[in-house]
């Protein structure tokens, strides 16, 4: 489906180093070492609401690695996907009398919109599930041709019985898992399953529901093998950096892995990156939770975009933290002041601030650091001066290219 426009990307002197990065899977810093394209997969959103600060905070995060990849000369082949069908698009359009597909629609525009705004580089690819059932069916009924899959009352089931390396991405312990299968979408208890943790594939008609023809019947797919089938297709096995937010670790990210080592014998991507949870009032900020910002709200109540990304980049991604409101301001009287500092003709010489930035954002997207670094190099222009013409054009520069804040 259609992305979203792009922002334009000022060119700086040199280029970056290459990105080392947290791998949920080994639990280390590890270095990417993408060839010439790299691969990227992020999970996309749900739209039947529109997109929270938590999601800006988990896409701003992987346009870093856009950015930063980029500044190292790789092409970056970025999928997302948009999850336009399933279980609660389905119910929230029930319960507000919206078709689901206008619903989608929609609610994909109001994040378009904020994507935008938020200088995010688009996807390479966004792909909505609606259009990628063929592939989806596909890929189960490889799974089933390979005797992973049973059928449970005409639905299929992944029998996790047969992923020889369950476990390798969240290293959970059977217990955990299947707490978090049972709040996360997952039907830990359901009659007739060979074994709890086993997941739905691929889900027959019910009346009322939308269905697609299908070589297993008429129905649609269950959640987690839509990431898995689109990335294969449109990155191939052993892409890059696999990416979402922690609270994708399990189920989501684990039951891809093991869909995608059933046919391909690798777990996908060769790093799993998560996003810490933003959220509010002691509560992950989530939909079905009702604890929302919206970034489109902020953005109708006339705060700057600018000023929305750099509040969000004065969190490293990996902390979860709460949104409280007092970051806006903090965030504004920055921006503030970087714009003071560059709008002078001249200014202490930029290249180290360059550097600084680089270095920091390719040792585990460090932005909190980089921003920082942004604060000295001002502090210095405003109060000592200095006489570089070309460091306020630099320092700008710098910003915008890397972090994506345009002053
Ligand atoms: N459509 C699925 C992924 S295939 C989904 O999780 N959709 S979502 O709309 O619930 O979330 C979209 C993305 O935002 C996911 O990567 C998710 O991990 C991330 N996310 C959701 N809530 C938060 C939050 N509070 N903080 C940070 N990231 C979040
Ligand atoms: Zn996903």
């Amino acid at each position: 489906m259609r992305s979203w426009s792009a922002p334009d990307i000022a060119p700086l002197p040199g280029t970056g180093g290459p990105l080392r990065v947290h791998d949920t899977a080994t639990g280390r810093i590890r270095e990417t070492a993408p060839g010439p394209r790299a691969g990227m997969y992020v999970c996309g959103i749900t739209p039947y609401d529109a997109a929270h600060l938590g999601h800006a905070f988990t896409y701003l995060t992987f346009d870093l690695v856009n950015r930063v990849w980029r500044d190292a000369g790789h092409e970056v082949d970025y999928v997302q996907n948009t999850t336009d069908i399933d279980d609660p698009l389905l119910e929230r359009a029930q319960a507000t009398g919206v078709d689901w597909r206008d619903l989608a629609h929609r609610e994909i525009d109001v994040f378009r919109g904020d994507m935008a705004a938020l200088r995010v580089i688009p996807p390479t690819s966004y792909v909505g599930v609606v259009e990628s059932v063929d592939l989806i069916s596909a890929l189960a009924e490889r799974i089933r041709a390979a005797g992973a899959a049973y059928d449970l009352d005409g639905d299929l089931y992944f029998s996790a019985a047969e992923a020889p390396k369950f476990g390798e991405v969240g290293g959970l312990e059977h217990e955990e898992m299947l707490t978090l299968f049972g709040e996360r979408g997952g039907d830990p208890g359901r009659a007739g399953k060979r074994g709890p943790l086993d997941w739905l594939l691929w889900r027959a008609e019910r009346p009322g529901e939308p269905a697609w023809d299908s070589p297993l019947g008429r129905g649609r797919p269950g959640w987690h093998i839509e990431c898995s089938a689109i990335a294969l297709d449109r990155l191939g096995p052993g892409f890059d950096l696999n990416g979402g937010g922690s609270d994708l670790v399990f189920p989501h990210h684990e039951m891809g892995a093991a869909e995608t080592r059933c046919v391909t014998g690798g777990p996908g991507a060769h790093h799993h990156v998560h996003v810490g949870m933003v959220g509010l009032d002691g509560e992950k900020m989530s939909k079905s939770r009702g604890n929302l910002v919206f970034v489109s709200k902020l953005r109708e109540e006339g705060v700057e975009p600018a000023v929305i990304r750099t509040a969000m980049l004065a969190h490293h991604y990996r902390s979860p933290w709460e949104w409280t409101g007092a970051e806006l301001p903090v965030a504004r009287a920055r921006v503030e002041r970087w714009r003071a500092a560059t709008a002078r003709g001249s200014a202490p010489d930029a290249t180290p601030l360059l550097s600084a930035v680089r270095a920091a954002l390719a040792e585990d997207l460090d932005s909190p650091a980089a921003l920082a670094a942004i604060d000295a190099w001002a502090e210095a222009a405003l109060t000592e001066g200095g006489t570089d013409t070309g460091a306020p054009a630099l320092a700008r520069a710098t910003l915008d290219t890397l972090l994506g804040v345009r002053l």
